[in-house]
């Protein structure tokens, strides 16, 4: 049995209360470790040392900071297969898929961010001849980042990577469903010479351990990704005390297909976008929309596809293409959804069940990926994030019809449009109410670009200058010159 520990102060120890959470390996509902069931006043020794670090740390200077985070990047990805793996065993998903995104892209935000760097360019008004302002800017200090259990590496070091850039120390809640590649991160930093207090890491539950971290006065920012019912009591919590927030919630987005669209493209990516990670990545398109002189030639094709190519089992098999829900909670979450669409009026195209998987993984958390057609648009299975591998697909006859349905629900994080029309694309774009559209395509991701959504999808934006507003404190600076 692994034992994980808390990471505090650039050393591993238990929690103060000496408890432990259970982990578990989702594909065959197995307890494999232990993790700390911290509480605040880990929390308290955490941002203690966090903000005895952070002075130092952001008066290395950036050529310092970028060369110690370029030495994380280098080290996460000599260790990539460990962690690949790690993160399937934790995760339960594909450990392919571990290997080819998530863990490349948890080394690129290191190395994205070491660059931006020192390529940040300082802003300078002149009013008149005699005053000019120029844009100072400061780390905000310590820094509270609580983050999700569906890309659990990726999205923890899309937060730590440019907060530490910007020379801020933080404290770290990852999901206590999955702190494995979180814990193993740590060694990483270490390795590379992170200094002690740098970078904290609290393992447990977030009512304890995440809400500790967000009332902390010392705390003075909080990035969160997660649900957005967490999202609205974080903000309840930090609005009051002034703090900086950025929260990166829920989706449920559309994935609009024209009758004009390049068929085979709409069709292969739609493939990945309703499916991939088991449907549990926030930018999934759980909704598909199809203009209706194609809707049998689409459904026909699409369940086709989903029967023939989507094997769904041992995480590690090569040919897996789905692997385990998170959790038992999470697959009863989502086979509610799929049975509330069914009373409703919702019919099945495929799936629907859990699948029939000899041992290991006859307990494990699996789930056919499924398709529901006919679901009136009211149904909570249209409206709410399912987030697993549910799609519904509806028909459409005209633009102003499905803009109506895409924007309909409370989210409002991405969507993808499939025309060869270009001013159409231009037009549809502009009235989609989400923070991300993609014309022809899915997760097309530069790191330049402004991530998050509108709506009940969050609130803030980050990568490239936008991490670099959040994580940093812009002070106005006006000089009169004396004559
Ligand atoms: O996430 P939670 P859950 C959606 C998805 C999913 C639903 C619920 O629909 O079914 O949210 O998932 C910590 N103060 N997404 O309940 O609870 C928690 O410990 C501070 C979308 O598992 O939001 C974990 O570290 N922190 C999504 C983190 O918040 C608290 C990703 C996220 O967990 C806290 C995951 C509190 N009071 C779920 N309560 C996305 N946008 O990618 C919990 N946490």
């Amino acid at each position: 049995m692994l034992v994980l520990k808390n990471f505090i102060d650039g050393r591993f120890v238990p929690s103060e209360n000496g408890k432990v959470l259970q982990i578990e390996n989702p594909a065959t509902a197995t307890f494999y470790g232990t993790c700390p069931d911290s509480d605040q006043h880990d929390v308290e020794k955490a941002v203690s040392a966090a903000k005895r670090a952070q002075p130092e740390w952001s008066s290395l200077g950036a050529q310092k900071r970028s060369d110690i985070l370029q030495r994380v990047a280098t080290l996460l990805e000599e260790r990539l297969d460990e962690f690949a793996r790690a993160e399937s065993q934790d995760q339960g998903k594909p450990l392919t898929l571990a290997r080819e995104l998530d863990i490349p892209r948890s080394v690129s935000n290191f190395r994205f961010f070491a660059s931006r760097l020192q390529h940040l360019e300082d802003k300078v008004f002149k009013s008149s001849e005699q005053v000019f302002h120029y844009v100072e800017r400061s780390p905000v200090g310590v820094i509270g980042l609580i983050t999700p259990w569906n890309l659990p590496l990726y999205l923890l070091t899309w937060k730590i990577a440019p907060a530490l850039a910007f020379g801020n120390t933080v404290v770290c809640k990852p999901s206590e469903l999955t702190p494995l590649t979180a814990y193993l991160l740590c060694e990483v930093l270490s390795a590379a010479g992170v200094p002690h207090g740098v970078v904290n890491m609290l393992f447990g539950r977030g009512p304890a351990v995440g809400q500790a971290i967000v009332e902390h006065h010392d705390i003075r920012a909080v990035s969160f990704t997660g649900g957005t019912q967490t999202g609205q009591q974080i903000a309840r919590t930090a609005a009051p005390l002034f703090k900086k927030l950025s929260l990166e919630l829920g989706g449920k987005n559309p994935n609009i297909i024209f009758a004009d669209a390049n068929f085979e493209n709409a069709l292969s990516t739609s493939l990945r976008s309703s499916f991939l990670n088991q449907g549990e990545i926030c930018l999934c398109g759980s909704r598909i929309y199809i203009e209706s002189s194609i809707y049998p030639k689409f459904l026909e094709a699409f369940s086709q596809r989903v029967k023939e190519q989507l094997h769904v089992g041992d995480p590690l098999g090569p040919k897996t293409k789905l692997g385990a829900l998170v959790s038992k909670a999470h697959l009863e979450k989502v086979d509610h959804y799929v049975k509330r669409a069914i009373a409703d009026g919702g019919r099945l195209l495929a799936g629907g069940k859990k699948p029939q998987l000899a041992a290991p993984f006859c307990d494990g958390h699996f789930y056919e990926p499924t398709i529901l057609i006919n679901v009136p648009h009211h149904s909570c299975a249209v409206q709410e994030e399912i987030f697993g591998p549910v799609v519904t697909v509806t028909p459409f006859d005209n633009e102003e019809e499905v803009i109506q349905l895409a924007n309909e629900p409370q989210y409002g994080l991405a969507a993808s449009l499939w025309t060869e029309n270009l001013s159409r694309a231009h037009r549809m774009a502009k009235r989609l109410e989400t923070g991300i559209v993609w014309v022809n395509g899915w997760m097309l991701r530069d790191l330049r670009v402004p991530f998050g959504g509108v709506k009940a999808s969050g609130v803030g934006r980050e990568g490239g200058d936008w991490s670099y507003d959040f994580y940093t404190e812009t002070k106005d600076i006006c000089i009169a010159i004396q004559r």
